[in-house]
């Protein structure tokens, strides 16, 4: 079986992530490690927080704490929450970490030597009020290309274009909205993307027929505007220090390397970070060294980031001249946005991840977020649509047909699955859709449809929700006993199954149905449409619990609560 290595994009260490963020890179990152590490494969998920670059330095002031502290503070915190969406990383790292320094200051030493880095004098923004150079997010400003006029030095986050900070219209420092700002000579490194576009390019032209069409035509739009060389280094107190082996005086300045060309060589750092807690059974070597076929390396993203993943960073790898693992799939994602406006960290708008927690546990919210991901388009979150897939699809479809099924059945047979009855047609026509939509199930997983996945998973519930009223085993046993033993207990295989299959959705709902059972040895991890089929994995006799509600059905009461809570109009 092949080895999968998978990350997502590493959430920035300035504060707790909105919704928007969970369901473009990390949920389904983990719904797809699940789903592998099920089937089998040595799965390898890593993500970490990015804690470098204007970002954490911003927020740190804001909060005024010293830089390291606030960032090892809001790891933890980002870490808490992603615990209670029930997140599977195998590491969870930080690109703070000396992993990290020491593998970004050997990819800038490689890159160096092999003659793509240049140290130039460059203009950059400096501010007298300040006393101090403002790189990246520390200005903001008009962008030029759309008008947005909360722009910021780094990118912006209306176009999504990548900017330098003397782009912006109308300049202000975001530290003390100063608009004396001037522009001054200072050394930076430069890394010389344009010497390396025909390598990208000829990388990207043989994996982008295998991407989704958002990721390569991102790819392609940037390689068609031409790679760029870009600094690579910046005038700041926290980051990467420039190794002083190489360049003394800009190390003796005390530069530091740009947020973006660290954070993704941490994919690697974060795992060596996790091998160098157990190096005697964990080796990151083997997950990222010299091993191109051997691992598949499946990246996950929201669109803003992904020409960083499919352009910049394998630069930076190709340039290394070394054989680095490079991505061989890249999912994408477009906007979750909140009743059509943007959510926005910076802004403080729309559900936070740690504020959905309160209101509802996290498989209401794996569920729902992963069966509307924005996929092929923005998708909108409205209070209105999460209350009602809750109701009909987890509280009606799923919980209340295992809840049904399992009361019913304590009632008038016992705590035991009943014997009695052999399958007939119903039971085989029932096997049949089984097996052929979990097998449309399996295939949407494996291509990393998200929503059609969903969509399959969905009507595997329902098929049951048929079957049963079809049935209709609480008249049945009135005439037929042995009957609507079958019935139940055929209900009760498909419980079991759905515990097992519904898993990379909602985990902590499956270990809940599978715990009803006592089945001795159910080790199985997952179950193939041709065994499915039979429906009888759950033999008579075994004894059952039946767990509490699963999903609670939301009311008007509460979708007015949440509304008033969160704002329930656009922005
Ligand atoms: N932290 C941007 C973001 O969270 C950035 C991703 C880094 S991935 C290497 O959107
Ligand atoms: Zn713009």
């Amino acid at each position: 079986m092949a080895r999968h290595l998978i990350t997502s994009a590493l959430p920035y260490i300035n504060g707790i992530k909105h919704l928007g963020n969970m369901v473009g890179s990390m949920l389904p990152a983990d719904v797809y490690s699940r789903y592998l590490r099920q089937r089998g494969h040595d799965v390898l998920y890593i993500c970490a927080t990015d804690e470098h670059g204007t970002p954490a330095e911003l927020a740190a002031k804001e909060q005024g704490l010293p830089v390291d502290e606030f960032c090892a503070q809001a790891h933890d915190a980002q870490k808490a929450v992603y615990d209670g969406f029930a997140l599977a990383f195998d590491y969870f790292g930080r690109s703070s970490s000396a992993q990290n320094v020491e593998i970004t200051q050997h990819f800038a030493r490689r890159l160096n030597e092999n003659g793509f880095i240049e140290e130039r004098a460059i203009r950059q923004v400096y501010s007298p009020t300040d006393g101090r150079f403002l790189p990246d997010r520390y200005v903001e400003g008009t962008c030029p290309h759309c008008g947005y006029d909360r722009a910021r030095g780094d990118q912006c986050e209306n176009c999504t274009r990548v900017l330098d900070p003397t782009d912006l219209i109308n300049p202000r420092s975001a530290i003390s909205g100063s608009t004396d700002l001037e522009v001054r000579e200072t050394k930076h490194l430069f890394l010389l993307q344009s010497k390396l576009q025909h390598e990208v390019e000829e990388w990207v032209s043989r994996h982008e027929d295998d991407w989704p069409q958002l990721a390569s035509s991102i790819a392609r739009k940037w390689l068609n505007e031409g790679l760029h060389d870009r600094a690579i280094t910046r005038d700041l107190d926290w980051g990467v220090p420039v190794p002083a082996d190489t360049w003394p005086e800009l190390a003796a300045e005390g530069k530091v390397f740009y947020v973006w060309f660290d954070a993704p060589i941490e994919y690697i750092g974060a795992t060596k970070e996790w091998s160098d807690q157990e190096p005697e059974t964990r080796d990151w070597k083997s997950w990222w060294y010299d091993v191109d076929s051997d691992v598949r390396y499946t990246e996950f993203m929201a669109k803003d980031n992904v020409p960083f993943h499919t352009v910049m960073f394998p630069a930076t790898e190709l340039g290394v001249r070394e054989p680095w693992k490079k991505v061989d799939y890249v999912k994408a994602f477009n906007w979750l946005t909140y009743y059509g406006g943007k959510f926005s960290t910076s802004q403080k708008r729309g559900v936070f991840t740690d504020q959905a927690l309160e209101i509802l546990p996290a498989d209401y919210w794996r569920y729902f977020l992963i069966a509307n991901a924005p996929e092929s388009d923005d998708a909108s979150f409205t209070w209105e649509h999460f209350t009602a897939t809750v109701n009909k699809d987890l509280a009606d479809t799923l919980g209340n047909f295992v809840n049904r099924v399992l009361s019913f059945s304590k009632k008038r047979f016992g705590e035991e699955v009943p014997a009695g009855g052999e399958p007939g047609e119903a039971e085989r026509k029932l096997g049949e859709q089984i097996a052929e939509l979990l097998a449309e199930y399996e295939t949407q997983m494996e291509s990393l449809q998200f929503r059609k996945a969903a969509s399959a998973l969905r009507a595997l519930w329902s098929a049951g929700n048929s079957y049963l009223e079809e049935k209709a085993p609480w008249l049945e046993i009135k005439t037929d006993k042995d009957g609507a033993a079958l019935t139940l207990r055929t209900a009760m295989n498909l419980i079991h199954l759905y515990a097992v299959i519904s898993e990379p959705f909602i985990p902590t709902t499956s270990t809940a149905m599978r715990q009803a059972f006592s089945l001795p040895d159910d080790t199985a991890t997952w179950v193939s449409p041709a065994e499915a089929k039979s429906l009888t994995t759950l033999p008579a006799g075994t004894p059952f619990t039946v767990p509490p509600v699963l999903f609670a059905k939301l009311t008007d009461d509460d979708l007015e609560e949440y509304k008033e809570r969160f704002g329930g109009e656009p922005a």
